[in-house]
C-alpha cells in the first residue's frame, strides 16, 4: 500500500530517483533499479583504483560508499555485504 502510494504520488517522478522506487535504496545501488547486481560491481570494477588514490574515473563518486574519496576494497566490502542478485532486495 505504501509502495502504490509512493509510486502514485505527484513526488514519484525521475527528479526523486530512487527515493521513490525502493525507499532510500543503498549505496552499492548505483544504478537505482532497487538490487545490487553484477551490473552495480561492473560500475564499481571500473571505478576501482586502490586505498587513498582518486577513483579511477571523475564520474565514480557514488562507488565511494564509505565516502573516503577513494574505491578500494573496503568499499568493495560493503557492495559484497549487499550483493543479492538482480531483482532482489539487496542483503543489507
Ligand atoms: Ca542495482
Ligand atoms: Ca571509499
Amino acid at each position: 500500500m505504501l509502495l502504490n502510494f509512493m509510486l502514485n504520488s505527484p513526488f514519484a517522478s525521475p527528479w526523486f530517483g530512487s527515493d521513490t522506487a525502493c525507499g532510500a535504496g543503498v549505496a552499492p545501488d548505483t544504478d537505482f533499479d532497487c538490487d545490487v547486481d553484477l551490473a552495480d560491481f561492473a560500475r564499481f570494477q571500473a571505478c576501482f583504483n586502490g586505498p587513498n588514490r582518486r577513483p579511477a574515473r571523475p564520474d565514480c563518486a557514488a562507488t565511494d560508499y564509505d565516502d573516503d574519496r577513494d574505491v578500494d576494497l573496503n568499499d568493495f566490502a560493503i557492495l559484497q555485504n549487499c550483493f543479492n542478485g538482480p531483482n532482489r532486495a539487496p542483503k543489507c
